[in-house]
């Protein structure tokens, strides 16, 4: 049987019905899973992604907006941003355009003024459109962008580790970018780190700025984002590390 229907007032018809259920422990056995699997993702690096992201929601409030580029840093944004309202988290989910990111930061800035915008980037997707800082700048806009700087295409490369026998096509660019040099150069204020105390210090710093700042994150080139489907398959088919 198929019902079409206008989903709102379908929706309004269908929840009465539904007793809810809490499922409590179930939520709880999830978490201790959730936990564990993250866990195991991170024992060696000096600082993995999620030490960022976590470190970012302790210190914002809840009507924070986090604005994502696309890669590997937006799978992590996704998986460890601790979400705590609704219209808070622009990625660009459908087409994956690198670059979206900076332009979306600045486009939230300027229409919620009184909220704390926070960019989180990857290395490749920032070097696109990185010259929107003249007007984040100009336009003394707030925003904090965190560069999560593996050196790699991080999402490409980790096909390619994964699934293609690390055979790396254009995906180690060897670039030697100065991301707190270029910030200068733009006349916006900016850090790097390369532990979560050195993140956390500069974190702090940052939120104390009326312009943009960058805070430049040195991570793991190897690091994975985790579980997994790969492409065509199935739950079955899943790689958790
Ligand atoms: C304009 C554009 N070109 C290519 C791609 C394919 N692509 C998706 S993620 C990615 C790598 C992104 O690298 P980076 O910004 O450093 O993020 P990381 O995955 O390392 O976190 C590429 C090349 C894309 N989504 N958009
Ligand atoms: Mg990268």
């Amino acid at each position: 049987m198929s019902v079409i229907s206008d989903v709102k007032y379908f929706l309004e018809k269908l929840l009465p019905l539904v007793e809810e259920k809490k499922r409590t422990a179930w939520l709880e056995q999830v978490a201790v899973w959730r936990d564990a699997s993250i866990a195991s993702q991170c024992p060696a690096a000096k600082m993995h992604p999620r030490d960022i992201i976590g470190a970012v929601c302790d210190m914002t409030d809840k009507e924070t907006i986090y604005v994502t580029d696309v890669g590997q840093h937006q799978m992590w944004a996704a998986q460890f941003i601790k979400h705590r309202n609704t219209k808070a988290f622009l990625t660009s989910g459908g087409l994956g355009t690198m670059g979206f990111g900076y332009g979306a930061a600045i486009g939230a800035q300027v229409g919620c003024p009184d909220k704390r915008v926070i960019h989180f980037t990857g290395d490749a997707s920032f070097h696109m459109n990185l010259n929107e800082a003249c007007t984040a700048v100009s336009e003394e806009l707030p925003i904090i962008t965190v560069i999560m700087n593996n050196h790699v295409l991080g999402m490409v490369y980790q096909w390619q580790s994964s699934f293609y026998d690390r055979r790396y096509s254009a995906t180690v660019p060897q670039r030697k970018t100065d991301f707190v040099k270029l910030a200068e150069g733009f006349g916006a204020k900016s850090f790097r780190a390369e532990t979560p105390e050195e993140f956390k210090e500069a974190f702090a710093a940052a939120l104390q700025e009326k312009g943009p700042v960058w805070i430049e994150c040195i991570i793991d080139q190897e690091e994975k984002v985790l579980p997994m489907i790969p492409n065509g398959g199935t739950v079955e088919d899943i790689i958790l590390n």
